[in-house]
């Protein structure tokens, strides 16, 4: 028997750390490998792997205590003379074990060696495509607040800010126009303002708990996750943040490969750290009840066909916003029990006004259409009906009750659908509304949309008014629980009672989600709707 003494190992550049976590009690067993303490630094967290193969004596460390390269951290009584030196060996090669995890990179701000400069990167986008820098939105010398726009990248599907992830001078810009950039590189280099707060280790990183009104993030909301079905449930319901979760980074980056999230996964170690193996067992388990849990499972594939048996082909590349719209609209009609109800509502009067307002229109620069009436009209339909304005919530035993307002409008662009969202509708007035109407659908039409501007739709309008038809059934924009199908107005003979008087009639269509409304709800929103459409004065009472 030999007691040997554990020192800390290479820290990676690192002067001195912190001892954040004592893994093992004295008296346990630890094999070579098993980790022994935590240390962190101001970059990572890394465990110190035990060299020896024995029982552990006593730690010569406490927790909070700061260390090293060198120090003593832990004896280790070891089995038999004969295996310390070859574990030895092992403890001297094994420093670079450490370094890894002390290397891993933090996506969206990681500290350049000077303590208080802060080097931003692109966070995390949504995909691994290079993106075009159209937009240098700072200079150097500008002091920005965390959230304001460094620069602006463009794809084919819309435009997005990259946001600052903290507050500073900016005294280095590592891009410019014309560059191409894709997650995590680098942007601009910040003197930060507050050298007394350097960033935690355990911050939250962007795939794991974005942030909307600061980063782009299409993972959580890409620009067609706003089509008629938008992101990925888990991307859009999921407010919870793994960035909150006590893990180190080599545990976050396998939960980012593994597409886990943090907050589902119950740490086992020491003071409900999460480790690889609780990590590796969420995985294992969701795995095991997969095909429950896996709606659609089992539909039987369209077989592949070669057409140019047939005559002449050619092969035509879909767009990315056609692509995820077709799976997102795939998701929605396999998840969600549609129903569709119809009605009409009688336009005439509402016609009539609306033309009667055009000379004040060509005034004021804004052009009133019947959409304009029916965004108004959804959401007073909403505010009467707050059932619509709901979602399942991610556990399915509850409902999320929105108590805000904001009307989703499909747009018919070259690129593919895509949804901008008026905000707040039920708090605009009409001229407002139209002229929101077109300003998102010219900037939809020009791919300048940009994804805030798609964001938190409680309800979808589908208007096909102007093209034609006399009635679809439209899909529900999931999470969202219902959609509004309008066709074209067509005048029409109606039976007054007493005569068939010509009536200016509108086709509506109503697709609701059947696990959270029932046909008595549909009935009461539709008929509430034709009555706000049929005789606009109750919009304003
Ligand atoms: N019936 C008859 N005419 C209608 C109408 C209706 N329901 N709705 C609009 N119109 C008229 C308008 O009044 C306008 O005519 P005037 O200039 O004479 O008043 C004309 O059609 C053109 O309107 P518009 O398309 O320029 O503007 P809009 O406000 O009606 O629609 C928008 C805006 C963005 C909704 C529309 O342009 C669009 O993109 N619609 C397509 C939506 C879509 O693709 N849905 C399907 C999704 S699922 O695949």
């Amino acid at each position: 028997m030999a007691v040997e003494i554990v020192t800390v190992p290479d820290l990676g550049g690192a002067e001195s750390v912190d001892v954040i976590e004592l893994s093992v009690v004295p008296g346990d067993t630890v094999e070579v490998e098993d980790s022994l303490l935590v240390l962190e630094s101001d970059k990572a967290t890394m465990d110190v792997p035990s060299p020896f193969q024995g029982s552990l004596v006593k730690y010569l460390v406490a927790d909070g205590a700061v260390v090293k390269v060198g120090d003593p951290i832990a004896e280790i009584e070891v089995a038999s003379a004969d295996e310390a030196p070859a574990a030895e060996s092992v403890a001297q090669a094994e420093p670079a074990a450490v370094e890894p995890a002390a290397a891993e990179p933090v996506p969206t701000a990681a500290p350049v060696p000077t303590s208080s400069e802060q080097l931003i990167l692109v966070p995390d986008i949504g995909s691994d495509d290079e993106i075009d820098v159209i937009e240098i939105s700072v200079a150097i010398g500008d002091q920005v607040e965390e959230g304001d726009t460094l620069l602006v990248l463009e794809s084919d599907k819309a435009t997005m800010d990259v946001p600052s992830s903290h507050s500073g001078k900016v005294i280095k810009i590592l891009a410019a126009e014309g560059n191409k950039l894709r997650t995590g590189a680098e942007v601009a280099i910040l003197e930060v303002t507050s050298a007394a707060s350097p960033e935690p280790i355990d911050s939250p990183e962007p795939i794991d708990s974005p942030e909307p009104t600061k980063s782009p993030e299409p993972a959580k909301a890409p620009p067609v996750a706003s089509t008629p079905a938008p992101a990925a449930p888990t991307a859009q319901a999921d407010s919870s943040s793994s960035g909150s979760v006590y893990a180190g980074p080599a545990v976050r980056m396998l939960a980012r490969e593994l597409g886990v999230q943090l907050d589902k996964v119950t740490g086992t170690g020491p003071r409900g750290r999460v480790q690889k193996d609780d990590v590796n067992n969420y995985v294992k388990a969701a795995l095991n009840s997969a095909p429950a849990a896996t709606a659609g499972a089992g539909i039987p594939q369209v077989p592949a066909v070669d057409f140019s048996q047939f005559g002449d082909i050619e092969t035509v590349a879909i767009s990315k916003i056609q692509k995820l719209t077709a799976a997102n609209m795939q998701r929605n009609w396999l998840n969600v029990p549609h129903v569709t109800q119809f009605d009409e509502a009688d336009i005439t009067e509402l016609e009539s006004f609306r033309k009667s307002l055009k000379d004040e229109g060509e005034k004021r620069g804004v052009r009133i259409t019947p959409v304009s009436f029916l965004i108004k009209a959804l959401a007073t339909s909403l505010q009467a009906n707050p059932e619509f304005n709901r979602s399942l919530a991610g556990d399915g035993d509850n409902y999320i009750q929105k108590h805000y307002c904001h009307i989703g409008m499909a747009v018919d662009t070259p690129r593919g659908l895509v949804v901008p969202v008026i905000k707040d509708a039920d708090q605009k007035g009409i001229w407002d509304i139209s002229a929101e109407i077109a300003s998102l659908a010219a900037s939809a039409r020009e791919g300048k949309l940009k994804p805030a501007q798609m964001q938190g739709g409680c309800f979808t309008l589908s208007s096909l008014g102007a093209i034609g038809g006399t009635g679809f059934t439209p899909i529900v924009n999931s999470p969202e629980v219902g959609i509004l199908g309008v066709s074209k107005s067509q005048m029409r003979p109606v039976w007054n009672g007493s005569e068939f008087m010509p009536r200016l009639m509108l086709p509506l269509a109503l697709s609701y989600d059947h696990r959270v409304i029932n046909g008595g709800d549909a009935g009461r929103f539709m008929t509430h709707l034709v009555k706000l459409l049929g005789d606009i004065r109750h919009l304003a009472l």
